[in-house]
């Protein structure tokens, strides 16, 4: 393994993790391919701009020109597939994109792939793809899927199309299923960085439905290091499950916001509840912490301290997210919630 395709590189997992691999492994060379959607923002990645053994391409995953190109000019050996449309909401506002990308993307860069000969090929996939749990109870690997939302079932569809490849072709893919991440860079549509922004702004925390819906939360920082070990260890035509026993209530989530930022629980407020929305998300790792010895460093409290921290010493990074395009996506969303 010497030069590694991160997808995605741009988003909020893909960035930590290039910022992870190139701090960690000195002799790796990481180029990052990102089309620069919505998501992708290249201010993640300024501290590494210089860096020779970092490279930006900026390319689409559903072309597979582009993607051979990038492959062969960099001699890339192994893979790391971030990239996709990643926000629940979105899908349900328009599911075709998700579709697009996230399935024929990685069918693309699968084939793509293969022509090229690539050593390894890590799919970073989610929990969401199992569906939704009751009161108790955790997702393993061996849970059926039963994804429930346009976003989570073209995310099962790509996590199939690897484990076919591999099964069919002998194609050397492994495939990961992380719970919800949190930590700096995240884009302000998701959870935790929303109502942080909205908080600092004196703008109201919409909650959706009762607030009792719960998800695993891990620290960024301990799924680039769990996608490192199943990397270099896990065994291919695999699923490995990635999370840290960490289930929060979402509101007792942006009650524990507000507490850290100093805001009253009064901005909360209840809004119409996500159509189809997953009850309960929470995931048993036990096989990648028992088989390849990983284990999270993040705690909960530590984690979201650390992560509001961030938010709140890069405020024009956000900002700027919050003043542009995204006004729009936020006024469909929300204005008649
Ligand atoms: P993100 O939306 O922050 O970033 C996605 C990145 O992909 C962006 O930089 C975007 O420009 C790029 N991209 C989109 N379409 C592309 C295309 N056609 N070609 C090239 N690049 C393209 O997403 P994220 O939250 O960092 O998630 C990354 C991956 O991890 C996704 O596959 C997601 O399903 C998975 N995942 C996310 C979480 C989470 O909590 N965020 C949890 C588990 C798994
Ligand atoms: O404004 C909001 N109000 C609210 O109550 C938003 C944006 C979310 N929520 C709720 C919905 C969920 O129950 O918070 C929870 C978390 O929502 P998101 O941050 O949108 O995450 P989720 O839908 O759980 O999906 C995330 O985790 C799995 C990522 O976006 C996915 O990419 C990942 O696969």
């Amino acid at each position: 393994m010497k030069n590694i395709l991160v997808t995605g590189g741009a988003g909020f997992i893909g960035s930590n993790f290039i910022h992870y691999m190139l701090a960690k492994h000195s002799g790796y060379s990481v180029i990052n391919f990102d089309k620069l959607t919505y998501a992708g923002n290249l201010e993640n990645l300024s501290a590494v701009k210089g860096v020779q053994r970092y490279r930006f391409v900026k390319g689409d995953i559903c072309r597979k020109d582009e993607v051979l190109a990038a492959m062969r000019t960099y001699a890339v050996d192994t893979v790391v597939h971030f990239a996709a449309e990643s926000h629940v909401d979105r899908s349900i506002l328009g599911p075709a994109v998700f579709v697009e990308t996230n399935v024929m993307g990685t069918n693309v860069l699968l084939d793509a792939s293969r022509e090229a000969d690539i050593e390894r090929f890590l799919h970073v996939s989610t929990d969401e793809v199992y569906g939704s749990l009751g009161a108790t109870g955790y997702f393993t690997e061996q849970t059926p899927l039963h994804p429930n939302s346009p976003y989570s079932a073209s995310k099962a569809s790509s996590d199939l199309l690897v484990l076919a490849y591999q099964h069919t072709f002998g194609f050397p893919g492994v495939v990961t299923r992380c719970s919800n991440n949190y930590g700096p860079y995240q884009f302000p549509e998701k959870l935790i960085p929303l109502m942080i922004a909205n908080a600092l702004n004196d703008r109201p925390l919409p909650v959706y439905g009762d607030g009792l819906n719960v998800r695993d939360w891990l620290y960024v920082e301990d799924h680039c290091s769990a996608l490192d070990t199943v990397l270099h260890r896990g065994a291919v035509g695999e699923v490995y499950n990635i999370g840290g026993h960490n289930e929060w209530k979402n509101i007792d989530i942006v009650k524990t916001v507000l507490k850290e930022l100093g805001k009253p629980e009064s901005l909360i407020t209840f809004v119409k509840d996500r159509p189809g929305h997953d009850r309960r998300y929470a995931i048993d790792a036990s096989r990648l912490q028992n088989e390849l010895g990983w284990t999270p460093a993040h705690r909960f409290e530590e984690g979201i301290r650390k992560t509001v921290r961030w938010y709140l010493e890069n405020r024009p990074w956000w900002e700027r997210i919050i003043s542009g395009e995204y006004t729009k996506y936020y006024d469909q969303q929300y204005s008649q919630r």
